[in-house]
């Protein structure tokens, strides 16, 4: 059996396996982490060689609308477009959904919304992902935890284990080998002041997506075996940082673990690069501010967008040099 489906199997046990509400919305945010998540121990079902930990982006995310329709294959609209049944997207959440247990019961209407720019490294496969299994939790009325719904997202794609939850979240590595025990935990600490700008360089579709970068990553770099050390030693400065609620260390640990990730990538056999010159330009300007003793940093996921760390009381002097810049405040009301 695909383990996939083990997993699904084992959570859904005395569950409903017949529709029980035949539309509905839900909504799940992109989530940036500043402490990141590369390498797998088992690829099949996205287990993590280290944990990870995230923030949440509030309002920017996916909706994802579901009505049960006369039809025989899925239709999806993204922003109002209709998805070609040949697309790469297509295929990947439909066979995403043919893993549900009584899938060909349910021919769907699915229209997503993105309030972000999709595989431009803004994590949109997460919120995606994420919003997915709340949907099937709707539409089977399973009832499950946000837990178990972690664990069924990661099954999509990693990274969306943690937009589960809003605000500070761990992506907890676990140990079994059937994975039941790698999933996102909130983390109870929370950040009025705290802001992620994002930085858009390019919306273009990534020349090589995160999974296989991954992989060749894991395969290949020699600075992978000191990536778990790095995460060990980050981890633990951002939970202290959070605690403390000393935005420098916070700063400065996200915005060194993401160069030691791209670090790593240049360090791959063949070299992975997502940064651009505009990037970089972007990474220096961020740099002699600093110098100048303004508290920003910045943290850089698969792609060459930047997001901007900052605090509340900086946004008018960040804007005035990043005037394009998209913020968020992860802790609104
Ligand atoms: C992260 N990224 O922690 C890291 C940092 C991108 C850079 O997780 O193969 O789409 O689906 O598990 O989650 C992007 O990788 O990969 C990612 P899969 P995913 O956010």
């Amino acid at each position: 059996m695909n383990p996939k489906q083990k997993t699904i199997d084992t959570l859904l046990q005395g569950r409903s396996t017949t529709i029980q509400n035949t539309s509905g919305r839900v909504y799940a945010p992109a989530n940036i982490a500043l402490c990141k998540y590369w390498g797998k121990r088992d690829a099949d079902l996205n287990l993590p060689l280290t944990p990870s930990l995230s923030v949440s982006l509030g309002p920017k995310g996916s909706y994802f609308g579901f009505q049960m329709i006369e039809d025989k294959e899925h239709q999806i609209n993204v922003n109002g477009i209709q998805i070609e049944k040949t697309s790469a997207f297509y295929q990947r959440l439909v066979s995403f959904l043919n893993l549900f247990p009584n899938a060909e019961q349910a021919c769907l209407q699915i229209d997503i919304e993105s309030t972000i720019p999709i595989a431009a490294g803004l994590a949109s496969s997460a919120s995606g992902f994420a919003s997915v299994v709340k949907a099937l939790n709707e539409l089977y009325g399973w009832q499950l935890s946000l837990q178990e719904l972690s664990i069924l997202a990661r099954l999509g794609s990693g990274s969306a284990c943690r937009s589960l939850w809003p605000g500070f979240v761990e992506w907890q590595m676990g140990e079994r080998a059937d994975g039941l025990d790698s999933h996102g935990v909130s983390l109870p600490e929370t950040w009025p002041e705290f802001r992620l700008g994002l930085h858009l360089i390019s919306t273009q579709e990534k020349s090589i997506s995160s999974r296989e970068a991954m992989e060749i990553t894991r395969k290949t770099a020699r600075f992978f075996k000191l990536w778990p050390e790095q995460v060990e030693q980050d981890f633990k400065a951002i939970q202290n940082a959070l605690s403390e609620k000393d935005f420098k260390a916070l700063g400065q640990t996200a915005e060194s673990n993401a160069l030691a990730l791209h670090a790593m990538m240049l360090n791959a056999v063949p070299a992975i690069s997502y940064t651009q010159p505009h990037t970089l330009m972007a990474m220096q300007k961020i740099w002699a501010l600093r110098a100048q003793g303004l508290a920003l940093y910045f943290t850089q996921d698969a792609g060459p967008n930047l997001k901007l760390l900052f605090l509340e009381p900086d946004r008018e002097t960040v804007l005035a040099h990043f005037p394009e810049l998209d913020v968020v405040a992860p802790f609104a009301e």
